[in-house]
Order: structure tokens, then C-alpha cells, then sequence
């Protein structure tokens, strides 16, 4: 469905450009080429964006810093880490994304994230452009003052590129509102003036209500309107969800509070699954065990004795009705896919970025399975974190109401939108392709009209 059989050489000799220049960054050639199976057709039929060569330059970031990160831990010792910044597209706004703290961080991973947060902040409908950065250190098991030492320190180099009309990073894997108020502090220490260079903060200093559920329940809002759509609704429905960190937590929440239950959550060590489902009280241990304790999945299991715990396993498996991967990139493969569609699944939809692999994609397209992907459905995040600078440029603070509606009036504009330019017949959505051609459209028009820079 998303890849086209009509354009295949021109997506091919595409590709092998990107290849060529890229060679060692997988997950952005795997990334690029997610868009360029829909957006090479749509060039093709659009001949003013092939003459300015608009896919080749917005796959080629603005600019990309790389620096150092010294920092002491508790025991004294000396640490170095590699900060990264990749400001990939300011078309139409200052670039926005998130930071990652995680020891896979890599250039690769940081340009994946950065070209899909370009069409992601697009589909907001919200004036925001491009860019993602982050850090190989690894936050588990780190002191909180070990953990404050290396924000101190990143932001020590990271401020001289950033600004509120500039740069505006905020939260992604390892980067919650602990980190994003070590940063804040150690910004506002440097520069001496408080803006909003950050999104994510704590609401006591200008962060936005809703910002920390704002992904997982986006997702949700965003399954919501394509279960709408085919005349159905969550009420009843059994759902698999993977990770247990911030948005995994508000989608499952989210699920619980329009009907649904939850019957699994999963860390990096595997999954858990309780048949008689995740309730608010059990979801509260969670929370608890994650964020203030910063313990593992599997200790569920020693307050909750029915309950399994599957050791380094996905729950996959486990028969649904619906699928949110919620966790990190390629975590759901195409075996994973046909196991899913095999038990029963109606509908993925994307919490996490990049979770499904492109035959896992393939596959949900081919047996009509619903299929949400994240630059749509995990947009509501970015899009809170674009509600939090207008609040913060007009000096306010919305309700929690205000930001709430805002962001469900987002997530069915960008379900609108990919129906717009999603739709295959009269009973079936191509939500890939809908959310990359209007993602680009917007984007492409924009650095057309500001000319070749
Ligand atoms: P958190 O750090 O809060 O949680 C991440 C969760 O995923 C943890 O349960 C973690 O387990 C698990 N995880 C991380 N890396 C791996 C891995 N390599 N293998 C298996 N499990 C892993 O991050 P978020 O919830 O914020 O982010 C989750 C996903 O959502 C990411 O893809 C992120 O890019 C995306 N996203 C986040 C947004 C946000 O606003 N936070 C917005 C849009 C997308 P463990 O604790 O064991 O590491
Ligand atoms: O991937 C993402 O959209 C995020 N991590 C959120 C970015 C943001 O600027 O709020």
C-alpha cells in the first residue's frame, strides 16, 4: 500500500543518494525511506518540488552539533559523554523536539527522530520546524545529583544554540521533568533571563497542564477518531501496550478512562501481562514504581501474584483488539505483525516513534488492519509542547480544560488530514501515506516560497 510499484526506479535512485551519504546511519536511511515511498510519487505528479529538489534538501539537515559532556560522578571519578543538537528544518517555525538520554544515542537515531519530527510538527497545524538532540549517558542507576551534574553540564554547551525563538528542545527517553528542570535551571543560571527555551517544564515555572499526558493521550484520541471512523469506539476493547515510561502510562490511562482495558506493559527487560487487566489502582503502582522509585517492570508481579512477567520478551503475542507500541524504535517486527493480525488485532497505532518495521507495516496495510503511524498519532506531545510556547510567549497559563481541547481539536485535525490524502477506497485509509503528503506539503511549500537556502 505505501510503497508504489509505479515509481520504484525514481524511488530507488533516490535512495540510493540517501544510501550513499548516510552509508553508516541505518535508522535514518530506514526513516527517509518510510517517505520517500510516498513522497517520490507525489513529487513525480508535483514537478515544482522536483525542480528545487526539496526531498534532497529536507533530508539533508540545517545544521548538526556534536560536543563534549565532562561530568564527575559520586565516587569522583572523571565521565565523558557525546552531546548531540540536529536542527534539520526552521521552513515554517523555530526548530522543536525532543532531547533522548539513552546509551544506543547515536547520529543516526538523532537524524531519524529529526527528519520525522519535520512532517510530525507540520501536522499540528502549529508553527514549529524540526530538530532532536540528546546523549549516549545512560540515566538508570545515576544519583539524582550525578543526574543534575550531567544536565548542568549539557546545557553548559547545548545554550549557546538554543533559544525561544530558535531552538526549543524538550523531553524524549530518559529526559522526563526531572531532567528538563535541571536544564531549565542551569540555562536561566548562564544566560540570566527566563524564557521559554524549554518545553516540559513543572507548571510552577511556565510549564503547560496536560504536557506530561499529552502524548499518551493524544495516541489514544488519535486511535479514538479512526475507530470513529469505521463506526466503532474503544468501549470493551482488550489492549496491548509496550513500555511503561511517560507515554505508555497516559495511553494507558487514556484507554482505561474511554472503556478499554489494558492488559500488558513492558520495559527493557519484558513485558508484563495480567489477564484480569491493568486498573487505575494497579496503573497508580506503576507510576509510582517508575517514576519516584525508578524500579522494573517485573516487580508488578510481587504486589500483583497473578499476573505474568515474560523475561525479555514483547507481549506481541498476547491476543487483542488493539496494539499501541509505545516503547522505542523497531520493537515490533513483521512475525510480530502476523501474530497480532493472526489473534485478532483491529488496529497499531504508534506511541513510540518508529516502532513498526516497514514489513510490520506492510503486512497491517495488506490485511486492512488499521494502522496509526507516529508522526500522526504521537503527535500530540510536540503539539502541547508548541501550546506551552504560546502560553509562555503570552505570559498565561491555560486550564487544564483549555489545553485538553485544544489538543483533541489537534489530533482530529491531523486525522482529517490524513484522511485527506490518505485514502485508498471508501473503506480503507493508507494513514503512511495521508500523514506523510500533508506533513510535506506545508513544509515544502514553505521552503519554496524562502527560496533555495
Ligand atoms: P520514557 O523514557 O519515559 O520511557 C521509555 C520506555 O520504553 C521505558 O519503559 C523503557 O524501558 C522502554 N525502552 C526504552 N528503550 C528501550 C529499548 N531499547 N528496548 C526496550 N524498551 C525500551 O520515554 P517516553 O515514554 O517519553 O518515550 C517512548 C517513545 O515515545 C519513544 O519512541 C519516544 O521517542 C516517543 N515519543 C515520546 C514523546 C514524549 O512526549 N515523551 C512524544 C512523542 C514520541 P527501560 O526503562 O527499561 O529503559
Ligand atoms: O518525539 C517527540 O515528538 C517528542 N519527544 C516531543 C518533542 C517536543 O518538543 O515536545
Amino acid at each position: 500500500m505505501a510503497s508504489t510499484k509505479t515509481f520504484e526506479k525514481e524511488i530507488k535512485a533516490f535512495m540510493a543518494g540517501i544510501e550513499n551519504k548516510n552509508s553508516n546511519e541505518s535508522e535514518f536511511i530506514q526513516a527517509v525511506y518510510e517517505v520517500a515511498q510516498t513522497i517520490v510519487p507525489y513529487i513525480e505528479k508535483n514537478k515544482k518540488y522536483k525542480h528545487a529538489i526539496i526531498l534532497d534538501r529536507m533530508t539533508e539537515p540545517e545544521r548538526v552539533f556534536i560536543f563534549r559532556v565532562p561530568w564527575i560522578d559520586d565516587k569522583g571519578n572523571y565521565q565523558i559523554n557525546r552531546g548531540y543538537r540536529v536542527q534539520m528544518n526552521s521552513a515554517i517555525g523555530p526548530y522543536k523536539g525532543g532531547l533522548r538520554f539513552h546509551p544506543s544515542v547515536n547520529l543516526s537515531i538523532l537524524k531519524f527522530l529529526a527528519f520525522e519530527q519535520v512532517f510530525k510538527n507540520s501536522l499540528t497545524t502549529l508553527p514549529m520546524g524540526g530538530g532532536k538532540g540528546g546523549s549516549d549517558f545512560d540515566p538508570k542507576g545515576k544519583s539524582d545529583n550525578e543526574i543534575m551534574r550531567f544536565c548542568q553540564s549539557f546545557m553548559t554547551e547545548l545554550c549557546k544554540y538554543i533559544g525561544a525563538d530558535i531552538d526549543v528542545p524538550a523531553g524524549d527517553i530518559g529526559v522526563g521533568g526531572r531532567e528538563i528542570g535541571y536544564l531549565f535551571g542551569q540555562y536561566k543560571r548562564i544566560k540570566n533571563e527566563f524564557r521559554g527555551i524549554l518545553t516540559g517544564k513543572h507548571v510552577n515555572f511556565g510549564g503547560s497542564l496536560i504536557r506530561p499526558e499529552a502524548t499518551g493521550y493524544g495516541c489514544v484520541y488519535f486511535s479514538q477518531e479512526m475507530l470513529t471512523a469505521c463506526d466503532d469506539s474503544l468501549e470493551g476493547k482488550n489492549c496491548v501496550i509496550s513500555g511503561s515510561g511517560n507515554v505508555a502510562q497516559y495511553a494507558a490511562e487514556k484507554i482505561l478512562e474511554l472503556g478499554g482495558s489494558v492488559l500488558t506493559l513492558s520495559d527493557s527487560s519484558g513485558f508484563i501481562y495480567d489477564k484480569d487487566g491493568i486498573d487505575r489502582k494497579k496503573l497508580e503502582f506503576i507510576k509510582d514504581l517508575k517514576n519516584n522509585k525508578r524500579g522494573r517492570i517485573s516487580e508488578y508481579t510481587k504486589k500483583h501474584k497473578k499476573a505474568e512477567f515474560h523475561s525479555l520478551l514483547r507481549p506481541w503475542n498476547v491476543p487483542c483488539d488493539l496494539a499501541y507500541p509505545c516503547a522505542t524504535q523497531n520493537e515490533l517486527y513483521e512475525l510480530d505483525a502476523k501474530h497480532l493480525v493472526k489473534n485478532g488485532c483491529k488496529g497499531v497505532f504508534e506511541g513510540a516513534n518508529m516502532p513498526c518495521l516497514p514489513e510490520a507495516v506492510d503486512y497491517f496495510h495488506k490485511n486492512r488492519i488499521l494502522f496509526a503511524p507516529g508522526k500522526a498519532s504521537n503527535a500530540g506531545g510536540v503539539a502541547t509542547s508548541g501550546l506551552e510556547m504560546s502560553q509562555n510567549s503570552l505570559r498565561i497559563a491555560w486550564s487544564r480544560d483549555e489545553v485538553d481541547t485544544k489538543l483533541k481539536a489537534i489530533m482530529k485535525e491531523i486525522h482529517h488530514s490524513c484522511q485527506k490524502y490518505g485514502r485508498v477506497d471508501k473503506d480503507y485509509v493508507d494513514y503512511v501515506k495521508g500523514a506523510n503528503i500533508a506533513g510535506f506539503v506545508k513544509v515544502a511549500d514553505a521552503m519554496l516560497a524562502q527560496g533555495h537556502v
